[in-house]
């Protein structure tokens, strides 16, 4: 997006066409989806499209008639992915900024990508989605009016060739790959830790929940993919051994499948976890198809044999007073193993704290190791790792009396 156009509040159309095997609420869920990404992007809702056909229209997605409809538009967003010369054939008709499903989520995880990693990452699959709409355009100004092919890492995207394009991603793909190893040296570091990864639809509140169990300042915002990046904190009060908790990036319906194969590496770090802590907002009316979104990512990812931990969140917001207990009631009947609370109430977060640390040492063992004197910098490193049942001097070194798993134990005698 231009500079100087992204100050100006832009308005936009909805447009979805539902075909007959989509069942009525799927489709109005996907459309209050688009809505509250078109409102994470800034764009006021000018009004809603909708149309009823056997397929999407092979030139323009939409029938002629509704093309009349969308006239004098400012800009339409498709909740689907369109292809090239449909969008084109769109904007050609309607005079209108044409935006599918993907350009809006691709801009707004290029909004929100923080770190040099998902800059990179957001970055690839921009411009993988930008090629072939050069190729049918031409690389002309104009086309920066869709907000993708901005500005990218200091270059205009539009005034890159496709040759340029895939030098870039070339580039980009290299950075990514350095700043991997780096990643990869860090998690050696952490491997056989205590980790739980926070995962599910995007603003369960997962980021809230790591607030609140790790006392740390991650962002949190009722936006969508608010974060995208995976961080690491040891869950406060601290356990013994430490528990590390990843917050991570959420997922939604139709995410397109490059941002899937992009974030695996972000995601790779959370599923080297032994718990997956699924979050879900119970207060979503679209709950359930969010549930099995999650679900099916998780298992594209690999992460399906990951021991997992269903939690409804954000019971404070089900019904009124008089419905909450009721609905909460039906969840754990339905989910007798889930966790139902909300992260806004430290009472229920101290319950999951607490389940954490028993999930944890269910399977630690006993076990002594010994420290020569000359090696007592391993001392920190066992308190951290451990919970110290006993500590002695002897003679050629310090003997520590443990409770840890047994990777920990096989790591620190190895040390
Ligand atoms: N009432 C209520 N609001 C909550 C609760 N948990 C989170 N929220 C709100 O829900 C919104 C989204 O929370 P986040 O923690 O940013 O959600 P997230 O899962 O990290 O979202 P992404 O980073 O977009 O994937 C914020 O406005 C939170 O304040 C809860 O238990 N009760
Ligand atoms: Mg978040």
């Amino acid at each position: 997006m231009h500079e100087n156009e992204s100050e100006r509040v832009r308005s936009a159309v909805l447009v979805a066409v539902q075909r007959p095997d989509v069942e009525d609420t799927e489709f109005a869920e996907s459309l209050t989806e688009l809505r509250r990404l078109a409102k994470t992007l800034g764009l006021a809702i000018a009004g809603t499209c909708t149309q009823r056909r056997s397929a999407f229209d092979a030139a323009t997605y939409v029938g002629s008639g509704k093309l009349e409809e969308l006239k004098g538009a400012d800009t339409i967003l498709v909740d689907h992915e369109i292809s090239p010369s449909q969008a084109r054939n769109l904007e050609k008709a309607t005079g209108a900024v044409v935006m599918d499903r993907t350009a809006v989520i691709l801009e707004i995880f290029h909004r929100h990508a923080r770190s040099r990693a998902a800059k990179a990452q957001v970055e690839i699959v921009r411009l993988q989605y930008l090629a072939p709409r050069l190729r049918e355009h031409g690389a002309g100004k104009d086309r920066q009016r869709g907000g993708i092919g901005g500005k990218g890492a200091g270059e205009s995207g539009v005034e890159l060739d496709r040759r340029k394009i895939r030098d870039r991603v070339a580039e980009l793909t290299a950075e990514l790959a350095s700043l991997e190893q780096e990643r990869r040296t860090q998690r050696a570091r952490r491997q056989d830790l205590a980790r739980l990864a926070l995962v599910g639809y995007t603003n369960a509140g997962k980021s809230t929940l790591m607030r609140a169990l790790t006392g740390s300042e991650v962002y949190v915002a009722d936006k969508l993919f608010a974060t995208l990046d995976t961080t690491v904190r040891a869950l406060v009060p601290e356990t013994r051994p430490r528990i590390l908790v990843s917050d991570t990036v959420g997922f939604i319906k139709k995410l397109p499948h490059g941002l899937v194969a992009s974030f695996k590496s972000t995601l790779a770090e959370a599923l080297e976890a032994s718990l997956l802590v699924h979050v879900v907002d119970a207060s979503d009316p679209g709950f359930e198809r969010q549930l099995e979104v999650t679900a099916e990512v998780l298992a594209e990812i690999g992460a399906g044999e990951v021991s997992r931990l269903v939690v409804f969140n954000k019971i404070d917001r089900v019904g009124d007073a008089v419905a909450r207990a009721p609905a909460a009631a039906a969840l754990r009947e339905r989910w007798p193993e889930a966790v139902v609370m909300s992260a806004k109430d430290p009472a229920d977060v101290a319950r999951l704290h607490a389940r954490f640390a028993a999930f944890f040492t269910r399977d630690l063992v006993e076990a002594e190791l010994r420290v020569p004197w000359d090696r007592q910098h391993l001392r920190g490193e066992i308190f951290a790792a451990c919970e110290v049942v006993d500590e002695r001097a002897e003679a050629d070194g310090a003997v520590f009396r443990v409770r840890a798993r047994p990777e920990t134990i096989a790591r620190l005698g190895r040390s």
